[in-house]
């Protein structure tokens, strides 16, 4: 069981990722990571990359920046919202809005420049521990992923990545520096951020490159099979390293209803949600393979290769707490034809009953009580839900206010549905809302696309003033956190 150092009550927080809002992508002695670029294609030539990045402005100074430094072809793509020179005041502003909870990315590339390099990189311990400890001044916990996605880029060029069995004892290298390092500043870890983009998202989740498109299921569900193993021994060396820290899993929840009350439309359901999301959590909590995989596996003739010990390894190394992010809902039907709309990168069926933001994400708060109590009931393990939040276009006004009152009912709406599933019994440990500042978005990639309460004032191409401003949604969340404290 997780020791709590604080009443039942979930705590309140905000998260962001590493590489959406850092930047200083070549400062510090970090390396390059596979999420500064927008492709890693090696086939491409320089005048293809120019050409490219003509078309895209938002990287122009990175990309002088990467040519200039180490003559390599890299196209960087991702600016952020230069956190890494910001993170003090930004964290005032978190303190001052009442946060209990941080969650941010550690970037690989920043400890260990190139994934396999003997030393870690100093500069790169030294702005975590900083960046920790302001944390902790305020009172802020913080909780830590390990992969947001970004790996070094020469881990994938010069051993094939996650392909490559040999990556487990790069991960373990890595991991062993952040606790021994990094350990005493961190009060819950996460190995891997939506560890099933392996399959949505494979370019992001297991580092695949264009190219590699033949066999693609063989080499995801191989990939990912050594992300199980180093989540499994990231819990083995925590319970020796950081005794206490809980270490979770994570998947990108898409919470699943059948389209009618048809039986083929509930088995449907079930697969689907079998096949996205319980996989996954199903290895990390309960630390083997379910058997509906099996005959997955079969039919998609994937065969994934175990060597002895892994089996073991699974079972031994099973999470602390399951977290999730959630935006939306989907349908499931076995329908040929169905009207689709836009999920967090991917498509899914249109549901009648629900409203959609600006990107198409159709807003379902009961849905959140609705999958924290099938995640408590199938794992019985306490949760944090790691992501929620609100993507939509911001004004600034000349007075420099934003009037978000869409996003303002957003989170009541979704916060008060975790209110009433800790009431249906729900183990709730946190909720740390998505992009709690303004950062650059993760599928289309720009500025356009806001989550905080705090707004940045940078445009898609990098240009702006960089200042930060409080959304009318700062106070809102401001006063929520300073009720729900009370009621502690
Ligand atoms: C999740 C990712 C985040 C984040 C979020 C919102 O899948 O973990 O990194 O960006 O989605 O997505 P987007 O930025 O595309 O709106």
């Amino acid at each position: 069981m997780i020791k709590r150092d604080y009443d039942k009550r979930y705590l309140l927080g905000g998260a962001i990722a590493c590489s959406q809002a850092d930047g200083g992508f070549r400062e510090g002695g970090k390396g390059i990571s596979t999420q500064d670029l927008r492709y890693l294609n090696p086939a491409w030539t320089p005048e293809q990359i120019e050409e490219k990045h003509q078309k895209d402005p938002f990287s122009k100074k990175e990309y002088d920046t990467a040519l200039k430094s180490d003559g390599t072809k890299y196209y960087p793509f991702r600016r952020g919202i230069d956190f890494y020179h910001h993170y003090k005041e930004d964290i005032k502003l978190f303190a001052e809005l009442g946060l209990q909870i941080f969650r941010t990315s550690i970037s690989w590339s920043r400890i260990f420049p190139n994934g396999d390099d003997a030393v870690p990189n100093e500069e790169g311990i030294e702005y975590y521990r900083d960046m920790f400890s302001e944390c902790h001044k305020y009172g802020i916990k913080v909780f830590a992923t390990m992969v947001h996605y970004d790996i070094p880029v020469n881990l994938v060029e010069k051993y094939g990545g996650w392909k490559n069995r040999k990556i487990i004892k790069f991960f373990e290298r890595y991991v062993t520096v952040l606790y021994k390092r990094l350990g005493d500043l961190v009060d819950f870890w996460l190995p891997f951020n939506e560890i099933n983009a392996a399959k949505f998202s494979p370019w992001d989740g297991v580092c695949l490159i264009p190219g590699e498109e033949e066999n693609m299921d063989q080499k995801i569900f191989q990939c990912l099979h050594h992300q199980f193993l180093c989540s499994a021994r990231a819990v083995q060396l925590g319970r020796k390293l950081v005794p206490g820290k809980p270490v979770g899993a994570m998947i990108a929840r898409f919470t699943t209803y059948p389209a009618t009350s048809k039986p083929e439309d509930n088995l449907q359901a079930i697969q689907d949600d079998q096949y996205s999301n319980w996989f996954y959590l199903d290895v990390l909590a309960r630390g083997y393979y379910p058997e509906y995989m099996k005959r997955y596996f079969d039919k998609i003739n994937v065969h994934i290769h175990f060597e002895s010990g892994d089996a073991e390894l699974l079972k031994s190394g099973t999470v602390g707490f399951v977290s999730f992010s959630y935006y939306f809902s989907q349908v499931s039907t076995n329908e040929a034809n169905w009207e689709k709309t836009a999920g967090n990168l991917i498509m899914t069926k249109k549901n009648p009953y629900l409203k959609e933001s600006e990107w198409g994400w159709q807003i379902d708060p009961i849905g959140l009580r609705f999958t924290l109590n099938q995640i408590y009931d199938r794992y019985h393990l306490p949760i944090i839900v790691a992501e929620n939040g609100l993507g939509a276009h911001d004004v600034l006004t000349e007075d420099h206010k934003v009037h978000d009152d869409y996003r303002i009912a957003y989170l009541k709406a979704h916060i008060d549905q975790l209110d009433e599933a800790v009431k249906d019994g729900v183990d709730l440990i946190a909720y740390t809302m998505w992009g709690i500042i303004d950062i650059v978005s993760c599928g289309p990639l720009t500025m356009d696309k806001r989550y905080g309460v705090i707004y940045v004032d940078l445009d898609n191409a990098g240009n702006g003033t960089g200042k930060r401003y409080k959304k009318d949604s700062f106070y809102w969340y401001k006063n929520r956190i300073k009720q729900h404290k009370k009621t502690n």
